[in-house]
Formats: C-alpha cells, structure tokens, sequence
C-alpha cells in the first residue's frame, strides 16, 4: 500500500469516528441547548477597576474651528518712563485770529489817527515850504508856479493843482501878488479876462470883477487882442495884455 492511500484510510477512519460520537450524545427529544432552556443567572458584581494603561503616544494637533475673540484683558502696570526725546522744530506762526468787532474798529480808528497825525505833519511840512516860496494874506495864499506861459496853460495848471490863477478881490491882496511877481521879476497874468463881451472883464467863473486897479490908460485893448490882464511887478498895476503872451504864473488856493 502507497502512503497516499494508507493517508486517505486514516483520514476516512477518524471521520466516521466523530460522527459515532455526536450521533451517540445527541438527546433523542429535546433539542434545546441548556442556556437556552435554563433560567437566566443574575448579573453579576461590577470588577474591579482595572490598572492604569501605558501612556500612550502624543496624537496629532487637531484643527478644529476658529473661536470668537474674547474680551480684552485688564490694563497692564505702567512700563518704565522712556529716554528724552530730541527737540523737535518749532511750528510755523499760526495766523492771527479775529478779534472782536469792538477791539476790530478800535484798531482800526488807532491805525486812522495814526496815519492822520502824519499827513496833518506832512500837510503842515508842505504848507511851511509853500509859505516860503508863496505869500499868504488873509485866508489867501499866492504860489508862483515860476513859470511862464499863456493864460489858457496857466489857468489848467493852477485849476490841476486845485486852485485859481491868482485874482485879488482888494488891495491888500493886489500888494501881496505885487511882492510875489516882483520875486521873479515878471509881470503875472490874473484871472480876469474879456473874451466873452470886449470891454466887460470877468473872472474865470463869469462873475464880473468887483475890484480892479488899472494902469492910467488901460485897458486899451491894444490891437484889439488884448483880452487878458496883467498885473504889473513894478508897481502892481493892471494892464489888458494878449492872452497868448506867456506870463509868470501865481497861483492863488
Ligand atoms: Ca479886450
Ligand atoms: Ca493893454
């Protein structure tokens, strides 16, 4: 007999073996397992808790959500006072504020009388210089301008500086022209004429002349074109003269 064969025998031998077996110790009727036929037992007591186990090893960080900020913590202690500061540039002038309307109009009545009391200087500084070199009589002053020119030209001049060419209305005036035309030892023309009607002299502003002091003979209206007047430095009588004939100008304010 092959070992193959003696192996399959024996295999066969214990198989029927076993089946003797069960088919001999199985209950011919009842055929519950007695778990499950019996009574159950009663639970018993919890055991004692067992030792602890080996620590185990570290797990991984977890990422779990974002939590709401939470409120803010106290105020910490002081900190140590730091070193001094380099001194920075000083700022520009800021601008003058506005000051009220009172202190406003009191500056500004200040800053008038100010400027008042140096006109009224320089007014009185002109004044003394014009006294010098003109003649004042009365409330009249008699300014030569030193020059020489027709009666229309002096007459704009005299009128551009805010007076009249000279026209005195007495004698005492008619001296005073006198002495500031012998000065520049000219004869000076005067702001009579009669151009309008011949032989009806008036001043300037067409009001006829209330106090003359002709030269014996005059007015002759010499050549018939003498409708100006001149008043003579040498002795300070009148004389019609031509009106384009340039004379000394005085200026009368
Ligand atoms: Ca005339
Ligand atoms: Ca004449």
């Amino acid at each position: 007999m092959h070992l193959l064969q003696l192996f399959m025998v024996l295999l066969v031998g214990t198989s029927l073996g076993r089946a003797a077996v069960s088919e001999a110790s199985r209950p011919e009727v009842n055929t519950c397992t007695v778990l499950a036929c019996g009574s159950p037992g009663l639970n018993g007591l919890p055991g004692r808790d067992g030792r602890d186990g080996a620590k185990g090893e570290k797990g991984d960080q977890g990422v779990g959500p974002k939590g709401q900020q939470g409120f803010p913590g106290k105020a910490g202690p002081p900190g140590p006072a730091g070193p001094m500061g380099v001194q920075g540039r000083s700022g520009d002038k800021g601008q003058k504020g506005e000051a009220g309307a009172t202190d406003t109009l009191r500056s500004q009545m200040a800053a008038l009388e100010t400027k008042f009391q140096a006109l009224r200087t320089e007014f009185s500084n002109y004044k003394n210089v014009a006294l010098l070199q003109g003649l004042t009589v009365g409330q009249k002053t008699f300014i030569s301008t030193h020059r020489h020119d027709t009666y229309t030209n002096g007459k704009a001049q005299c009128e551009k500086a805010g007076g009249t060419l000279a026209s005195p209305k007495n004698a005492a005036e008619n001296s005073a022209l006198q002495e500031v035309a012998k000065r520049d030892s000219k004869f000076a023309f005067l702001d009579v004429n009669d151009i309008q009607t011949e032989g009806r002299f008036v001043y300037a502003n067409g009001a006829p002349v209330s106090y003359t002091n002709w030269k014996s003979g005059e007015p002759n209206n010499y050549n018939g074109v003498e409708d100006c007047v001149i008043i003579l430095h040498e002795n300070g009588l009148w004389n019609d003269y031509n009106c384009d004939t340039k004379s000394l100008i005085v200026c009368e304010f």
